[in-house]
């Protein structure tokens, strides 16, 4: 008689951002069933996941939407309860660092207490359901220059965002190591893609480029100076599920190991586009100019300045090499080639 092997069923919180995007595709390949929890809105806002609504293999049978909140307990526990998920990948935040500091208590709620209001749930239940935490480099803060962090790096955040988070992957820890729950956590640096939103520094700079060359226009930048280990969204949701599927629940750094400030970026964007281009003045006179038409391509904007920033990080991923076997296959120019192609 032939044994009937199940599809694993994953729930997935934050399917409609960017992760959640390549998360279930990939997962869609592994033969998953894919279930996502998404927020009731005026507008639909689905775009990054209409591709499988759109995919009549898929859906409704292998992928489906439920409505529910990180904010609101008893939607998530109705969620799980009729899901009844193998895997939960907890990728739901407020996630714009900036945001974080005009909203801090909407951050706190549904990136600190709605991780976990899902670990009480598993808990309270006595589920024997898996759980990823979209833990950030955020929560690393104020970083000593040079260094590279890993899993033993002292935590000092930086926003209410980070200190948000942090406490998420704190409760992750106590959880797995009080109830025995398989409670693991991707401590993930800065990842992009063509999916990303408008408002982080590499998809503004991209679509600001593109803009100036259709039709000239100038865009603004932050703080320039600050530095980031930017990878792809594809390599990291590959590591998202390498994580889940360890002999044991564990905490993985996971990163390109390399890294540029938002300036180097802007320059080597520029150069994709074979732009000539110098970089003129200081702090908030600086201005990078387009030496073929002297107009201004990009200038510097107080607004765009945040109270606090995290300054430098580039993450050391040698855990997660040897024990995961992985590694980025995304350079940081294969990243802007997607991003300017897609
Ligand atoms: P994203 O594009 O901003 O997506 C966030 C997702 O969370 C969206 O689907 C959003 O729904 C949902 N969400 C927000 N608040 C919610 C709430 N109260 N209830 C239910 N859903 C809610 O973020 P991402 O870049 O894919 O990142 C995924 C996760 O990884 C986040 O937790 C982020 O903090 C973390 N992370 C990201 C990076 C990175 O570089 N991308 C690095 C480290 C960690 P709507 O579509 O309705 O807004
Ligand atoms: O693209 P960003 O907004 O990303 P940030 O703050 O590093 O946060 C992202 O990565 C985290 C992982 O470390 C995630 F947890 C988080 O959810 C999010 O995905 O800003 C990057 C840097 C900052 O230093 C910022 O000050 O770029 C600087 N910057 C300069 N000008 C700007 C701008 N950032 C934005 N968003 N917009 C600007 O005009």
């Amino acid at each position: 008689m032939k044994s009937v092997v199940k599809n694993k069923i994953a729930l997935i919180t934050g399917i409609s951002g960017q992760d959640g995007s390549y998360l279930t595709e990939y997962l869609l390949k592994k033969k998953y069933v894919v279930h996502g929890v998404v927020r009731r809105s005026s507008l639909i806002k689905t775009d990054r996941i209409d591709r499988f609504f759109n995919d009549k293999k898929i859906y409704p049978k292998k992928f489906m939407l439920h409505y529910g909140d990180m904010n609101d307990s008893s939607s998530l526990q109705s969620i799980i309860l009729k899901v009844r998920p193998n895997e939960i990948y907890n990728l739901a935040a407020q996630s714009h660092v900036k945001v974080s500091f005009e909203i801090p208590e909407y951050t706190a709620n549904s990136d600190a207490l709605g991780t976990m209001r899902i670990l009480e749930i598993i808990r309270s239940l006595g589920l024997k359901t898996k759980f990823y935490q979209a833990s950030t480099s955020e929560m690393f803060g104020k970083t000593s220059k040079n260094s590279k962090q890993n899993e033993n790096t002292a935590f000092l955040p930086r926003s209410p965002y980070g200190a948000a988070k942090l406490y998420a992957h704190w409760m992750t820890i106590i959880y797995r190591e009080s109830y025995n729950i398989f409670a693991c956590s991707g401590i993930l640096f800065n990842h992009e893609s063509p999916l990303r939103g408008k408002n982080f520094v590499t998809k503004k700079i991209i679509d600001g480029i593109r803009l100036y060359i259709k039709s000239g226009n100038s865009f603004n930048l932050g703080n320039i100076y600050a530095i980031r280990d930017w990878g792809h969204a594809r390599d990291y949701v590959e590591a998202m599920w390498k994580i889940m599927q360890y002999k044991k629940a564990d905490d993985f750094v996971i990163a390109t190991g390399n890294s540029l400030s938002i300036k180097q970026f802007v320059n080597r964007c520029l150069s994709f586009n074979k732009i000539k281009f110098k970089w003129l003045g200081k702090g908030l006179k600086e201005r990078c100019i387009d030496t073929s038409t002297n107009s201004i391509i990009i200038k510097i904007d107080k607004k765009q300045f945040r109270p606090l920033d995290v300054e430098y990080l580039r993450g050391d991923y040698s855990k997660a090499k040897k024990l995961l076997n992985w590694k980025p296959r995304y350079t940081i120019d294969d990243l802007i080639s997607d991003m300017f192609k897609n």
